[in-house]
């Protein structure tokens, strides 16, 4: 969407604030033993206190309020009983709506102590994220945010995931632009413009450049590699990038 009015800007600010809080209170609850689905159950009683709505199952019928994927999952993983171990590449990704509008924030991290890559994948997640935030401005293109994400990666000895990629929101969870990639594409590039509002997120492997689908038709999968991802909503403004799930 392109936000225009002060209503707009309260409203997804609103739903901004309340997707990054309840990734904030998963991401601290994520410890050995707890299994993913208690985590998930946890944030549907945050969207409910909130009188927000889980954007996966009201706008996919997806089978959890949140995703939550570890290990080889790297994105839409489906919340179950499996008990979080120390040591696990945890994702945990929420997005959701409020009055119609909505916003999608996500974040990798390592459970306690694990093998150093882990962190590192995590860090550069980030970090070519915030290489890709100086691009975002009107008249700016969508292809320079995958350029900057890629060439984070390059330099850390890292790879990128070609077939996952960012994308447009606002009222609904994925909008216009359809994609913003990993790397530098002229293909569906598009000028960033005042008010629009976007999802941004960097996924970052340790060798692979795909990910693939799962045999439960949700779960993106690694085959030999571990992938990070970090994601907030950007509105696009002349006065600087608005971050709303920060
Ligand atoms: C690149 C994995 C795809 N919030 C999710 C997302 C994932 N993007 O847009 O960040 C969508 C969740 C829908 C089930
Ligand atoms: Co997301
Ligand atoms: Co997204």
């Amino acid at each position: 969407m392109i936000a225009k009015t002060a209503e707009d800007f309260e409203k997804l600010k609103e739903i901004g604030r309340i997707c990054g809080k309840i990734r904030d209170e998963l991401v601290s609850r994520t410890q050995a033993g707890i299994t993913t689905k208690e985590l998930d159950d946890l944030a549907g009683r945050l969207f409910e206190e909130e009188g927000a709505e889980s954007a996966p199952k009201s706008i996919y019928d997806f089978p959890g309020f949140t995703c939550i994927s570890v290990n080889g999952a790297v994105a839409h993983g489906i919340p179950d009983d499996y008990v979080i171990q120390e040591g696990d590449l945890v994702n945990i990704d929420v997005s959701g709506s409020k009055d119609g509008y909505f916003a999608d924030t996500g974040i990798s991290f390592v459970t306690g102590k694990g093998h150093p890559v882990l962190q590192t994948v995590c860090d550069v997640a980030k970090e070519a994220f915030e290489a890709g935030l100086t691009h975002v401005k009107p008249g700016g293109y969508t292809s320079a945010l995958g350029k900057a994400v890629q060439e984070t990666a390059k330099q850390n000895g890292l790879t990128i995931i070609k077939n996952l990629t960012g994308h447009g929101i606002g009222r609904s969870i994925h909008e216009k632009p359809d994609h913003i990639f990993n790397y530098y594409s002229k293909w569906d590039d598009v000028k960033m413009k005042d008010g629009m509002v976007i999802a941004f997120e960097p996924f970052i492997s340790t060798k692979e450049e795909e990910v693939f689908l799962g045999e439960d038709g949700w779960t993106f999968l690694t085959e030999e590699s571990f992938v990070a991802q970090y994601e907030h909503t950007i509105i696009v403004t002349k006065n600087g990038p608005v971050i709303t799930t920060r």
